[in-house]
């Protein structure tokens, strides 16, 4: 075993006087005006705004400040007194920029006006926006629509959200890809596949009826700290949590409440997880497989001494297919290859199958840990096959549970952000805007990269995001992105991706959702979706970070009224001035789902969308639920090999994707450098290497591309053996484009395989 004290680790729990001091460091270091402490008063509340940080919900009785350290730093980001200003630009050439790291260009502030790239003197220069929208309709209307690409970080609002993807189809594409082919894609892709829905079947209130929550791959201290009050709750009421994750995440095992004031004053913090297991990176598929089979194992056992099951025979035999195929493929896995496969001993697997076998009622919850790999399929059908066993999705109290990213990124693709034409109702856009909407199936994140790679793609429009950031492999992207023709960023603060520019490039600054966004009819609001499927309004209050931002609705509806030809049914203007007309389009596009929905906007914990699969009906080809025998045993890409280790990208307590607030980790105990290697004490040994040593890694995916990060001090860390952490976005150069999830081509950012070079 590993002595502890040599490893960093850090001791507090998550939560606590830690995170308050993380929010009153980020109002300092964003030079907060006093009036940013309204603005977060009003954060997630019913008639507030609601958080740009995390997807996790809203709830219907939020707490007095219902916010998180992780959402505080958000929305103080956004409201920073920093200004990116024509001013900047003019003293900075854009290849000086270049060698700025992130976090120094998004601390030059909140962009004030609208940007055109200037070759002769490598330099932004303002423009005026209609000047803009022209020159951007104009270098639009001159090439083929099909080699356009319309990216979407998943932020921007329902009402941005649909007017986009209608700007794409009356322009004629489907090529929409969405931060969420990076992110949940293996989701929207695997669960529609296996149980007929492309999201989460669990709400709010399950929470408060389950008996048990399994977690795999999602760190929610980080990622979605507010989870971490009913999760809370859930282990007081005798929930028993079960967690499967290589790295020791401190929120999920212990949490200190900074929202209730006893707690602060006693050194107790709740453990939230009853059974961590370090499962080896890509080892999900075999420890899931070894729960099954102990599963098995326990239903013969109760059969023969009492007649009872352990299994939902009803369920099964009336709303499955495939189960006996997994039952034989569980009986012909050995216990050898489950155990080496995992990284976890059989006992282990065994308890934790127990849990499952005890509880009435389980929720699973899970994330880029699972999705973010080449068989993130097969993971994702392994943990159903697990909750169909015990009936365990379609009832109260139980479900799959993907937390979601960014803000909006599961309601983006509700309202039509999506490169697959058969998931959006396009014979009701032809109806209600009399056009012929393109059928073909458009571009995702990696077709798109592979067409950009290819030069086939000419224009990429950015409705926010940092996409050459945030895709894999980063120099032949960064190499190919001046070929293109025309290159538009929509954003609130500069990034690398806006460094990097085609032949004729556009930086068009917008409001943020904390900002008062006023309209030709007055104040606005706008929607999101959460990760339970609810939709919420949202107003902002602060005063704009500029006089000459516009919203992103009325930034896309420039681009497109200069861009697409005038058409009786679309009104560009009307629906600007005022967005509750662009609700009655997506009510009358998504009846069921939206109806009523201006006057639903500020429901309480939000509206609920519906799910069939909620309801027990299944989607699928089958029309049942489906079991799925696995192919593989891990979900890692390439086969195993001496000096190959899988390397975690990961995220800091410290950034919200891309954006890096600063150099803490505070919840990983890593303080003022993100230029780590975190590697198990025995594994620095055994590879010769010594702490604090400085050494590269290479790509060692087999395909012979030369692919290197140098740079990274080897630091102790209580990971698997085999395993390796560092942190995204540094690390995507050494991601192959096409090592990618087999069925939605998901990058699998999470088991990269690598050599380190010493
Ligand atoms: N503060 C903050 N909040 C965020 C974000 C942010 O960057 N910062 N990003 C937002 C976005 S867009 C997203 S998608 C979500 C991401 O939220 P998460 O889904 O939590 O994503 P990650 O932190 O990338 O990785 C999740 C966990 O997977 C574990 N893991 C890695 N490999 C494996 C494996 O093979 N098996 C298992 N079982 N676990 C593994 C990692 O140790 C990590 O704890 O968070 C959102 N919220
Ligand atoms: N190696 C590795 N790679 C990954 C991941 C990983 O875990 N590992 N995670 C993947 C995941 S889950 C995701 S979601 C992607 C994220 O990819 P993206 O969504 O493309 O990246 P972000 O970092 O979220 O984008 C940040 C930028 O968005 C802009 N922005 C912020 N707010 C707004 C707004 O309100 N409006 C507009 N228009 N712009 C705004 C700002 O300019 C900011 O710089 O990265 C993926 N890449
Ligand atoms: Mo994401």
């Amino acid at each position: 075993m590993t002595d502890e004290k040599d490893t960093v680790h850090y001791e507090g729990s998550e939560g606590g006087w830690g995170s308050v001091r993380g929010i009153v460091e980020t109002f300092a270091r964003e030079g907060s005006r006093p009036a940013a402490l309204d603005t977060l008063r009003r954060q997630n509340k019913p008639g507030g705004f609601m958080c740009v940080s995390c997807a996790y919900t809203k709830p219907a009785h939020p707490h007095a400040f219902e916010f998180c350290e992780n959402g505080a730093k958000a929305t103080l980001w956004d409201l920073t007194s920093r200004r990116c200003t024509p001013d900047f630009f003019a003293e900075h050439t854009v290849s000086e920029l270049k060698d700025w790291k992130d976090h120094d260009l998004e601390q030059t502030g909140r962009l004030t006006h609208p940007m055109r790239y200037d070759h002769a003197s490598d330099r932004y220069v303002p423009c005026e926006w209609q000047e803009a929208f022209d020159a951007i309709g104009a270098a639009l209307r001159a090439i083929d629509p099909g080699a356009a690409v319309f990216y979407s970080s998943g932020r921007a609002s329902l009402e941005t959200a649909y007017l986009y993807a209608l700007f794409a189809r009356l322009y004629g594409h489907n090529n929409l890809p969405d931060s969420s082919n990076m992110c949940h894609e293996t989701t929207s892709v695997g669960l529609k596949k296996v149980i007929g829905s492309p999201v989460g079947t669990t709400v709010l209130d399950d929470f408060s009826l389950c008996d048990a929550i399994f977690f795999f791959g999602q760190n929610p201290g980080t990622n979605s700290p507010r989870l971490l009050h009913p999760l809370q709750e859930c282990v007081r009421r005798g929930v028993k949590i079960v967690t499967f994750n290589p790295v020791l995440e401190t929120g999920l095992e212990s949490f200190k409440n900074p929202q209730s004031p006893l707690e602060m004053l006693t050194p107790k913090a709740t453990q939230i997880s009853h059974l961590y297991l370090q499962v080896k990176a890509g080892g999900d598929i075999a420890a899931i497989m070894g729960m099954i089979k102990h599963v098995f194992a326990a239903e013969e056992r109760k059969w023969s001494e009492s007649k009872h099951h352990v299994l939902d025979v009803d369920f099964i035999a009336q709303h499955t297919t495939g189960f006996e195929a997994v039952k034989a493929k569980a009986d012909a896995t050995g216990w050898d290859e489950i155990e080496h496969e995992s990284g976890l001993a059989r006992a282990d697997i065994e308890e934790a199958a127990d849990v499952y076998i005890a509880a009435h009622r389980t929720i699973c919850i899970y994330g880029m840990g699972l999705t973010q790999q080449v068989h993130g399929f097969q993971n994702l059908a392994m943990l159903v096959n697990l909750m169909l066993m015990k009936g365990n999705i379609g009832r109260d109290g139980t479900g799959m549970s993907p937390m979601r990213g960014h803000s909006n990124v599961q309601g983006q693709r509700t309202v039509g952000i999506s490169e697959k034409p058969e998931l959006v109702p396009l014979d009701a856009l032809a109806e209600q805007f009399g056009f012929e909407p393109p059928r073909d199936e458009g571009l995702n994140t990696v077709k798109a990269c592979e067409g950009i790679l290819s030069r086939q793609v000419k224009a990429f429009i950015g409705l926010g995001g940092n996409f050459v950031r945030a895709v894999p492999e980063r120099e032949q992207m960064e190499a190919a992105w001046p070929d293109l023709q025309l290159t538009v960023q929509i954003a609130t603060k500069l990034n690398r991706s806006h460094l990097i520019n085609g032949a004729q490039a556009y930086l068009l600054p917008c409001l943020s959702r904390t900002e008062e966004d006023v309209q030709a009819s007055g104040p606005q609001k706008v929607t999101m979706e959460d990760t339970f499927s609810c939709i919420h309004g949202s107003v902002g209050k602060a005063s704009p970070a500029s006089p000459d931002l516009l919203s992103e609705p009325a930034i896309v509806a420039g681009i497109a009224k200069a861009t697409v030809p005038p058409n009786s049914k679309v009104d560009w203007n009307g629906w600007v001035s005022d967005y509750d007309r662009i609700r009655d389009l997506i009510e009358a596009t998504y009846p069921e789902q939206f109806h009523d929905f201006n006057e639903r906007v500020f429901t309480p914990g939000g509206f609920y969308r519906g799910n069939p699969a909620r309801e027990r009906i299944w989607k699928t080809e089958s029309g049942k639920a489906q079991f799925t025998v696995p192919t593989n045993m891990n979900a890692f890409g390439v086969d195993d090999a001496p000096g190959r280790w899988r390397l975690i990208t990961m995220r800091s307590n410290d950034q919200f994707n891309t954006t890096i607030y600063g150099y803490s980790d505070r919840l990983r105990g890593i303080e003022g450098t993100r230029d780590v290697l975190l590697m198990n004490p025995e594994d620095i040994a055994a590879a010769g290497l010594e702490e604090g040593q400085v050494v590269g890694l290479a790509s060692d995916a087999g395909d012979g591309v030369d692919r290197q990060v140098g740079g990274l001090t080897v630091t102790p860390f209580l990971l698997p053996r085999g395993c390796l952490g560092s942190y995204y976005p540094e690390m995507n150069p050494l991601i192959p484009l096409w090592y990618h999830d087999e069925e939605s081509k998901t990058p699998a950012a999470k088991s990269v395989p690598v050599r380190i070079v010493a």
